[in-house]
């Protein structure tokens, strides 16, 4: 299934593109928006599929992860999908147990404790265990009948790194970090291992027919600036030489990447450099001075806070706008600073998307 060229796949036209186009720096017909995490806990649909599946179920079996990557696009004007998965498959697939309880989150019952413990990961063939997330791919794209693009994603090492550590979510990444000083060399070893199951599974995904990648480094917020520079940023960069070398061996065509590293605001200049099409920024980021770091050739994506998605819909409205309107129609793709949050009103999705398509 994936030897083959995503074009030999007979994949339905494209009939909405200002998500690539803007990605690329071409002009659009109007600003393109998705949300990170649009496809979820906040939709009543996804929750009634949620009853009846545990969460890593619903990603494996591509029927399901295409019903609830659809959802979102029946209710919103959207212009991107994104597959349904978690960046928590790539843990699993080197040999880690990593169980999705409701109203917790994940929970990986034995973490990573001392560098001992690498030795019991299983690179080898990891990516041969996610060929479920490129059958849902490939399914989606026949599905979407070309009516928006199709995004990829992952985590990016340093965010997986954390909770394989961590044992779930944390508030500090206390453990990570001592990881980081006390065995700079293995967690280095960590990180690179990571890195390499992360371009086959992105390779992966290409063939099955993504059309956008979106790295997330969720936990960038844990690192200071050096650190992040030190413990991130090589990582990320290898991610994208390293895949466009791997798909030009091939002849396979370079899809658009973002980089999405959440609190690494103070890094815009340098993320710049990394062969990434887009940046994604948090809400605590100002759109013209985002711009002025990251230069003209460069796309933006952003960034409204999640929490105003709980504000009046005039309210949501008039935030919109003014985001809309600081970022420009060219090289700016709309989305929050964040994921949806689960009690999100559904007028408020509404609200947001029309408010992004009619403000300029
Ligand atoms: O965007 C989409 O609609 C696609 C689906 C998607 C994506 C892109 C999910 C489904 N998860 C993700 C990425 C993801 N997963 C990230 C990066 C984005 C971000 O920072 O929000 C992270 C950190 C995770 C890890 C994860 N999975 C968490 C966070 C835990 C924490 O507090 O640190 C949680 C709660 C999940 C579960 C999850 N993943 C996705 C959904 C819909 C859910 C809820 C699961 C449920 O139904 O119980």
């Amino acid at each position: 299934l994936y030897g083959a060229h995503a074009i030999e796949k007979n994949f339905p036209a494209l009939k909405n593109d200002n998500l690539l186009r803007a990605a690329r720096g071409e002009p659009v017909d109007r600003v393109p928006v998705w949300v990170m995490r649009q496809a979820g806990r906040y939709l009543p649909e996804f929750q009634e599929v949620r009853k009846q599946h545990d969460f890593f179920t619903i990603c494996r079996t591509p029927e399901l992860a295409c019903e609830v990557t659809m959802q979102p696009l029946r209710r919103f004007d959207l212009d991107a999908s994104i597959i349904f998965s978690d960046i928590l498959v790539i843990p699993q697939a080197l040999g880690m147990t990593v169980e999705m309880h409701a109203g917790v989150g994940p929970v990986f019952p034995e973490p990573l404790k001392t560098p001992a413990d690498l030795a019991k990961l299983t690179p080898e063939g990891a990516v041969g265990r996610l060929t479920y997330v490129g059958d849902a791919i490939t399914m989606m794209r026949h599905m979407l009948e070309g009516r928006v693009p199709l995004i990829g994603f992952t985590g990016a090492p340093w965010t997986l790194m954390g909770y394989m550590i961590e044992g779930g979510g944390s508030k500090t990444m206390a453990k990570s970090k001592v990881w980081l000083t006390d065995y700079p060399e293995d967690s280095k070893k960590l990180l690179t291992m990571l890195t390499d199951a992360i371009v086959d599974y992105l390779e992966m995904q290409v063939k099955a027919g993504a059309q956008l990648l979106q790295i997330f480094e969720s936990s960038a917020e844990h690192l200071s600036k050096d650190d992040f520079l030190k413990w991130a940023v090589p990582h990320i960069k290898d991610i994208r030489d390293k895949l466009t070398e791997r798909l030009k061996q091939q002849s396979i065509p370079t899809v658009p990447m973002t980089l999405f590293a959440k609190g690494a605001g103070h890094s815009l200049k340098e993320q710049a450099t990394l062969g990434y099409d887009v940046i994604g920024l948090d809400w605590t980021v100002d759109p013209v001075e985002a711009r002025k770091e990251v230069g003209p050739n460069i796309t933006l994506q952003g960034n409204l806070d999640p929490q105003d998605m709980y504000k009046t819909p005039e309210e949501v409205r008039t935030l919109t706008t003014e985001m809309v309107r600081k970022f420009g129609k060219e090289r700016y793709i709309a989305n929050l600073g964040h994921g949806i949050t689960p009690q999100t009103p559904i007028v408020s999705m509404e609200t947001l998307v029309e408010a992004v398509h009619n403000a300029l």
